[in-house]
């Protein structure tokens, strides 16, 4: 088909400042265009945050002109296509308006033939401020919608159906931006226009029915030719405007989640007159498990009927400026997400539906997804007019996202329900608001089940399912929970272990960037944890204090501002291994866990455990370890330590490895090995201890488990005193020897949390290790960046961060 782009230099002009005129990108925001005309500093760097805010309060125009030949003019239509349209936008073709928008998640394909003319065209896009609009909507509502005074730092923003956390979150900068941030391009169609295909799949034992749905413009007898799984079939269009057929394929090739299988994708191919659509389709049968059981009812995804246990993190946008959003991002941070051992990615409801390229890579490397819709922690309208603009959104991003095998549920928002009992209004007022928010979620309910019967709809994360309105914080026998007990309400990490949730889709703790982060983006100055940069980089109201309250319960206080930043990423691996460790613990009662969250926006100081730069926090170390398909949790009971083995696995699995118990001058006090064969999806106990064996040395000894399963190395370390502040762990003397890519490293004495850090680019094979006494161990530098690695290589650990 032949296409006309619009992609690529265009014109940013503001009637609010008419001496503005600059090129701007698109896909692109204004914000990065405004950057680089050097009109506004970098929003990201030092508190330029606050200095950029006046962009928020104009209007800005987007322009440039495109050239249309004799035969594109003979068309039988041009299409426009354009989505991600931020926000409220008139579309003018040679002065005529084409289209008013006033929603950045619907996608638009308007017939522009009326308007064009042969050579050159102009295309503009007026772009409406947004906050006024906002204030205005408020005014006229029939009762007053709360909005999520936290995060926002703008009113009314859920007025808009804008990305929530564009202006402003608990971990994100304020940048109101607009522009268009999906490719613009023109179908020039001659004849008959190929709208969109779709695929269902029948399943029976041993085989599949592929049902391929064309829908294309309402004209009979054009020919379509679709290939699927390398079978051709040829049919001729219908003037209902929709056909199809059906491939039919026996021992297909199952589409599985990471650490359970293969991920084969089949591709399909759908030709009507010179236009073409290309899908990969993954096959797989898919289940979500609710039923009642005798602790309440199950959360448990089912793929291909296997129970699959979830693993993962919470996705939000990937840049505040969407300017800087690339394919090689999306596939840096999928990948490492994977590389974790993490199958599952919740698609937050405060961002985004994501763009094609971050669903592709998904299929491709087995992570689940649980999509939310994009509504979060404020009220929304149920008034006919909001409804209105939210119906297309919704179905045309099922249509859009519903072949890709990756997604596993469709979820109505982001702590909705939660937030009735937020807002004075609602809280005094809870029949009103609960009916609004349920007569809104109802109908996405609807919308989504009538463009996809194939996937459950899950009202609100958390939920504790249907027609239930309570409070899925703290009820850990059904649905999904968001547990903020120790980030938000200050328990201690041990509240991780007087929960057994079926499935925790949120949980998460907060530490500061890393020393070679806070370098890119805080000025030496202000390297101190209170100074302006660091404060206005921390969107937690109480984040700091919190981090550095926890750091007196359980350490030494670090004696640095790059010990604190370090002991912090420490601190925020042992909150987050202590929920996954013991809730891997208790499968198969606990059938999922998301921690909150995978990625940063822009550098700041955050629950992420990747930074914004895509280096790994300590945490993403420790979570390749603990999500590992094979894994030996510690368990304490009231008179044992217990070591489990548990299988996140099809096949069963045999597991060798070693138990020490040793102090911290290195003696070893004990040694066990262990040989076992765990069943799939299995969890048993491997080895335990009496308690009165060790409680005398709880100050002076740990235990370390190393295993082995398919050649596969992990490892796993315990401590029996409560706080590690209690610790009489030795100082360490780590040597440091590097070749090329190559580290090895050497200590005296038993060394925890070692950890290293460059200030290039690249991670390493492992960091926040146990690294034992007299034991070389060599790591990899996975990078390209020696020259860095060679003069800022450093190595932390514990013992010498105080
Ligand atoms: C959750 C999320 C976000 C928030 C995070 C940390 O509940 O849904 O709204 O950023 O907590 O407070």
């Amino acid at each position: 088909m032949s296409q006309v782009s619009l992609n690529g230099d265009w014109t940013l002009t503001s009637p609010t400042h008419p001496t503005i005129c600059i090129p701007m990108v698109i896909p692109g925001d204004n914000y990065q265009a405004l950057y680089r005309a050097n009109l506004i500093p970098h929003p990201y760097q030092d508190t330029n945050e606050q200095d950029v805010q006046w962009v928020n309060q104009c209007d800005w125009h987007l322009s440039r002109t495109f050239s249309l030949s004799q035969s594109n003019l003979n068309a039988s239509s041009l299409l426009l296509n354009l989505s991600r349209l931020d926000t409220l936008a008139d579309v003018f073709i040679n002065d005529e308006l084409v289209l008013r928008s006033s929603n950045m998640f619907q996608l638009h394909r308007i017939d522009i033939t009326p308007f064009a003319v042969l050579g050159e065209n102009r295309i503009s896009i007026h772009l409406h401020r947004v906050d006024e609009e906002a204030k205005q909507r408020a005014e006229t509502l029939p009762m007053p919608i709360p909005w999520a005074v936290g995060n926002n730092q703008i009113p009314h923003m859920n007025l808009i159906r804008k990305t929530q956390c564009h202006s402003g979150w608990d971990w994100g900068i304020c940048l109101l931006v607009s522009g268009v941030y999906d490719p613009i391009t023109i179908d020039v169609i001659n004849s008959i226009a190929l709208h969109s295909v779709h695929t269902e799949q029948i399943w029976h034992q041993g085989s599949v029915d592929v049902v391929v749905s064309i829908r294309h413009e309402p004209i009979a007898e054009h020919e379509l030719t679709i290939t699927f799984a390398e079978q051709t079939q040829t049919l001729l269009s219908n003037s209902s405007g929709e056909s199809s057929t059906i491939f039919h394929i026996e021992d297909p090739k199952l589409w599985w989640p990471a650490g359970y299988g293969e991920q084969p994708l089949y591709t399909l191919n759908v030709e009507l007159d010179n236009q073409s659509i290309s899908k990969k389709i993954g096959l797989r049968q898919l289940e979500l498990n609710n039923k009642a059981d005798h602790i309440g009812s199950a959360m448990e995804f089912v793929i291909n009927g296997f129970p699959i246990n979830s693993k993962g993190a919470n996705w939000i946008p990937m840049d505040a400026m969407p300017s800087l959003e690339s394919e090689a991002r999306y596939r840096e941070l999928l990948s490492s997400a994977k590389d974790a051992n993490m199958n599952m990615i919740r698609v937050w409801g405060g961002g985004q539906y994501e763009s094609d390229m971050f669903y592709n890579i998904c299929d491709e490397l087995g992570l689940m997804i649980w999509q939310d819709m994009m509504f979060a922690c404020s009220l929304y309208p149920s008034t006919e007019t909001f409804m209105n603009d939210v119906e297309p959104e919704i179905r045309q991003q099922i249509q859009r996202l519903k072949d890709h095998p990756s997604i596993v549920l469709w979820c109505g928002d982001n702590e909705v329900i939660g937030a009735i009992g937020w807002y004075d209004e609602s809280k005094n007022n809870k029949t009103t608001y609960t009916v609004n928010y349920d007569r809104l979620n109802r109908k996405i309910a609807q919308w989504i089940a009538e463009e996809d019967p194939s996937r459950r709809f899950w009202s609100s994360s958390p939920c504790n399912g249907d027609m239930d309105f309570g409070d899925a914080w703290h009820n850990d026998n059904r649905g999904d929970m968001h547990f903020w007990d120790v980030w938000h309400s200050g328990k201690s990490f041990n509240a991780y272990l007087d929960i057994k949730p079926r499935f925790c889709s949120e949980f998460g703790f907060q530490s500061w960037p890393s020393f070679a982060e806070v370098k890119r983006f805080v000025p030496e100055q202000d390297w101190n944890v209170t100074s302006p940069t660091f404060e206005s980089h921390q969107k937690n109201g109480r984040g700091n204090s919190i981090i550095t309250e926890m750091f007196t319960r359980y350490f030494r206080f670090p004696s640095s501002f790059e010990n604190m930043l370090y002991l912090s990423q420490v601190q925020q691996s042992i909150a987050i291994k202590t929920g996954c460790e013991y809730w891997r613990a208790i499968s198969p009662i606990c059938r999922g866990m998301l921690y909150w969250q995978l990625n940063d926006n822009w550098p700041v100081s955050s629950w992420s455990s990747i930074e914004y730069s895509g280096r790994w926090k300590q945490l993403h170390y420790h979570a390749k370890r603990f999500f590992a398909p094979t894994y030996v949790p510690f368990e304490e009971t009231e008179t044992e330590l217990r070591i489990r083995a548990v299988n996140d696995s099809r096949d069963e699995n045999h597991l060798d490895g070693t138990v020490y118990w040793m102090d911290f001058d290195g003696e070893i006090l004990g040694q066990w090995s262990m040989n076992y064969t765990i069943e799939a999806d299995g969890n048993d106990v491997i080895w335990s201890l009496c308690k009165e064996k060790f409680q005398l040395n709880a100050n002076n000894s740990f235990f370390f488990v190393e295993t082995r399963v398919n050649g596969i190395q992990n490892e796993n370390t315990w401590f029996a005193a409560p706080t590690f502040k209690q610790l009489r762990i030795q100082k360490a003397k780590i040597e440091v020897t590097l070749n090329g890519s190559e580290i090895t490293l050497c200590s005296d004495k038993p060394a925890f949390f070692t950890h290293l850090e460059h200030d290039g680019n690249g991670r390493f094979t492992d960091s926040s290790f146990t690294l034992l006494p007299n034991t070389p161990r060599i790591i990899h530098y996975i990078g390209d960046d020696i020259e860095t690695l060679k003069q800022t290589l450093r190595v932390y650990d514990l013992s010498n961060s105080y």
